[in-house]
């Protein structure tokens, strides 16, 4: 399963974070990566903790034809075209498009770790992916997202915003043509 983290916490083009996440689904679609299965979006307190405002955070199985690094370079050119900025680690964002998963492949090149590193510590990716995939197993530590989520650091806040699932407008199109 491929699964990508979509993260915002600045208004860009799209409108609100919200907005932006919503607008995904086409994004990706028109670089060939179609949403399979969505999270809700969660609104999720900065991580570290600091004065950014919250983010809205989702994950989504998508199917591609895209190898890790040609899906890593698609997602760069879709956050760019968004006016993603580059300061330093952990700077607010207005679309943050990440690998978490790529089929059970563990990968450690110089620009793209998979299972995404930081998977296993955040409530803001484990929340969303257990409703999506929640019988994922992380390949390299063999915990089950349930466990990873009992053993993530405490105190991290989060909510849920129901029924606001990512959905993929690419499958209506198709099938009315
Ligand atoms: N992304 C980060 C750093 N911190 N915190 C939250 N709540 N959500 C994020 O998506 C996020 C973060 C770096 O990618
Ligand atoms: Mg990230
Ligand atoms: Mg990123």
């Amino acid at each position: 399963m491929i699964l990508i983290g979509l993260g915002a916490n600045l208004n860009g083009i799209y409108g609100a974070p919200e907005q932006c996440l919503k607008a995904c689904s086409d994004l990706l679609a028109g670089a060939g990566i179609y949403i399979v299965k969505s999270s809700n979006i969660w609104k999720s307190a900065p991580v570290p903790v600091s004065d950014q405002p919250w983010y809205c955070n989702a994950v989504c199985a998508v199917e591609t034809v895209l190898s890790p690094p040609q899906l890593l370079c698609a997602l760069a050119t879709i956050e760019n075209d968004t006016g993603r900025e580059r300061h330093e680690a952990n700077a607010a964002r207005v679309l943050d498009l990440d690998i978490l998963s790529y089929n059970d492949e563990i990968i450690n090149e110089a620009h793209l770790t998979v299972p995404h590193p930081a998977l296993h510590e955040r409530a803001f990716v484990l929340y969303p992916m257990q409703e999506i995939a929640p019988h994922w197993v992380h390949p390299r530590l063999d915990k089950s997202v349930d466990e990873m989520i009992v053993n993530m650091p405490k105190g991290q806040e989060i909510q849920c915003i129901e029924n606001s699932q990512l959905l993929s407008t690419y499958m209506d199109k198709q099938g009315a043509s």
